[in-house]
């Protein structure tokens, strides 16, 4: 499995999504801290509603192999701004939480994802388990490991490391 790292303002459900993905029971536990050891990097909310603390996350995000953003399909906002995934070495996709929301407006959050710069969007709801097969899949299997050439040559061409690069002539 990929390791994944979620950043998302507090009550998104990142810790719900966290413990469904483990299996878990979903239990309300406030995060408090980031553990990088774990296969599913989990962060408290408030880092991400803090400028400076957010910068700090983007450099969290490199003991991962995939980075996401969360937003609840109900927020009235988005705390990411355009462009989010220039400061990131690793495939930044988006996670739209409780689509089961009666206030849900999926369409907005996937168009502020699509702004931040999110590769791929998933909508997940945690409490009716839809969307869950489709974000498990994508996670499911190991990311595709690089020599240092390889990812040099990839980088001379403005490339990312993850892009299928064999339409270049690239390995
Ligand atoms: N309706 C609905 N509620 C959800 C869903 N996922 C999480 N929640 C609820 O949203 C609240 C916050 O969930 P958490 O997973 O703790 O949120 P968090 O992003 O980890 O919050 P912080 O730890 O403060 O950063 C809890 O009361 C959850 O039960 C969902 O898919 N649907
Ligand atoms: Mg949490």
């Amino acid at each position: 499995m990929k390791k994944l790292f979620l950043m998302g303002r507090s009550e998104a459900g990142k810790t719900s999504l966290t413990q469904v993905l483990k299996g878990e029971e979903l239990r309300y536990h406030k995060t408090q801290y980031t553990n990088t050891g774990e296969e599913i990097i989990d962060s408290p909310g408030e880092y991400a509603e803090t400028k400076h603390c957010g910068l700090g996350l983007a450099c969290f995000s490199f003991e991962a192999d995939v980075l996401a953003l969360l937003i609840a399909a109900d927020e009235p906002f988005s705390v990411f701004e355009p462009n989010c995934q220039c400061f990131t070495n690793r495939p930044l996709i988006g996670i739209i939480t409780k689509i089961d929301s009666p206030f849900a407006n999926v369409p907005m959050v996937r168009n502020w994802m699509t702004i931040s710069g999110c590769e791929r969007i998933f909508e997940v709801s945690c409490t009716t388990r839809e969307g869950l097969d489709e974000l498990m899949a994508y996670l499911d299997g190991e990311p595709v490991r690089l020599t240092w050439r390889q990812a040099k040559e990839r980088q001379a061409r403005g490339l990312n490391e993850w892009e299928d690069a064999s339409r270049y002539g690239l390995a």
